[in-house]
């Protein structure tokens, strides 16, 4: 990836590329995630304890993550539609290749939305079958305050997760702990009704 520059942190690993994706881009993005969206609706999940989590959820490509009381699971259709997942836009298929590249493509894409006071506390991503494969994820709207540490716990470090911002979880950083604190409310205008956009992008099956 070319003029970007990446900032490294604690966790090796973890590549940051502020502002990946110029406002133009963001503004697209948003739209096409916003028009698949129709297909595949975002919704509230449970967690397996039965609480629903603050953040709304819908998934693109052949695998979505899925929680119920069932458990944490990858499933190829939307639990309230019976549909297959719409499929990944390719503008982060490209950015996939350009970032991470690697053996295989991504065949999951989580879309997270976090209105008001939503936050997603302190976890792992291990429900994916290759935990050696990388993770990508793209921030759009709303700042959010990201943490991350070793995947054995201890030190956490905080940083900002801005709108157009690109993340990358390779090695290491795959297994780290990680979550989002919180959300700087109306920090941009980009999201329809206000908030913030995960979009990310995992080898799931
Ligand atoms: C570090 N999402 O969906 S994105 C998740 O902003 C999730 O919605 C957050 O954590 C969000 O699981 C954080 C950055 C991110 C994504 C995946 C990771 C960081 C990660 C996987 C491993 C380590
Ligand atoms: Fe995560």
């Amino acid at each position: 990836m070319s003029a970007i520059s990446e900032v490294k942190t604690a966790v090796e690993g973890f590549r940051l590329w502020p502002a990946a994706l110029d406002a133009a881009a963001q503004a697209d993005l948003v739209a096409e995630v916003f028009a698949r969206l129709e297909e595949a609706p975002l919704y509230r999940p449970q967690t397996p304890g039965g609480r629903p989590f603050s953040v709304q959820m819908s998934n693109f490509g052949p695998l979505g993550w899925v929680s119920d009381r069932g458990g944490y699971r990858y499933q190829p259709t939307h639990p309230q539609t019976g549909r297959a997942w719409p499929a990944i836009p390719a503008v982060l298929l490209d950015l996939w290749n350009d970032a991470v590249g690697g053996p295989r493509p991504p065949d999951a894409c989580l879309v997270n939305l976090y209105r008001e006071g939503a936050k997603m506390g302190l976890h792992q991503d291990r429900d994916e079958a290759d935990l050696g494969a990388p993770v990508l994820s793209v921030s759009l709207g709303d700042t959010a305050m990201f943490r991350i540490g070793p995947a054995q716990g201890g030190r956490t470090t905080t940083l900002k997760l801005e709108s157009g911002d690109l993340c990358a979880l390779t090695g290491p950083a795959r297994l780290a702990r990680h979550g989002i604190d919180r959300v700087l409310e109306g920090s941009s205008r980009l999201i329809p009704g206000g908030g913030r956009l995960n979009l990310t992008l995992r080898v799931a099956g």
